[in-house]
């Protein structure tokens, strides 16, 4: 049975497609691994609480899902941690127990602490409320996680050193920023690590990867 990929579709998708389901497709292009994507529609197949999919699938209904035949898995964090220790041990998760536990403290960070800091702008953003006092705390907030970011790529390409699922997760979840309007020149060592990240094939396969990450030139944000 082929290996399968709940995803949302980047063209079709009004908000250009699932990131999280992005960073799936990334690390199975990685891991040379042959998957069939499976394309949903976020108001017909993963919001009715009746549906198909939260029924048989991912009682969340959100994407992405990984169906190794048969075996589902769901969050992407997890769906990461599965495909490389499977596919790419030594590759995208390093053998080395260090190593491998920096990668998973970024992949930690980033479903819990940086993704709430970019939601928190985002929501504002997308209500048009970008002059309150709420909205200069976000970007406050959002700003120091970009700073402990930074930190971190003052001596190194990837974030655990090598390159690794870390860079992955946080690789499709910086740039959605650039739809924000928020500048990343100051942050010459995130610029710089995107620029190697999209100079990847596998992130340039994936369309709403490379649209986020081609956001940052196209609006002079980085
Ligand atoms: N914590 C989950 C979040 C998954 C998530 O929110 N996925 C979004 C796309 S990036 C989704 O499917 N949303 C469904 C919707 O908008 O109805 C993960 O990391 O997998």
């Amino acid at each position: 049975m082929p290996i399968k990929l709940y995803h949302i579709s980047a063209t079709e998708d009004p908000y250009g497609g699932s990131r999280n389901a992005a960073k799936a497709a990334i690390a199975l292009r990685e891991a040379n691994v042959k998957f069939e994507e499976i394309q949903m529609n976020r108001e017909t197949d993963l919001r009715p609480l009746d549906s198909t999919y939260r029924k048989n699938i991912n009682p969340n209904g959100v994407t992405p899902t990984l169906d190794d035949d048969g075996f589902l898995i769901w969050e992407s964090a997890a769906v990461l941690s599965y495909i490389a220790e499977k596919w790419a041990p030594g590759q995208l998760l390093s053998k080395n127990l260090e190593s491998s536990a920096v990668s998973r403290q970024w992949l930690a960070w980033e479903g819990a602490t940086f993704q709430p800091g970019l939601m928190g702008v985002f929501v504002l953003t997308m209500g048009g409320d970008t002059s309150s006092t709420t909205y200069q705390d976000a970007c406050g907030v959002y700003n120091r996680n970009l700073q402990v970011l930074e930190q971190q790529l003052t001596d190194r390409d990837y974030l655990a050193g090598e390159f690794s699922i870390a860079d992955i997760a946080l690789g499709c979840a910086v740039p959605i920023g650039f739809h924000l309007n928020i500048d990343l020149k100051p942050y010459p060592n995130i610029c710089a690590w995107l620029k190697r990240l999209h100079e990847r094939p596998s992130f340039a396969a994936e369309a709403c990867a490379a649209a986020d990450i081609g956001a940052g030139p196209a609006n002079g944000l980085i």
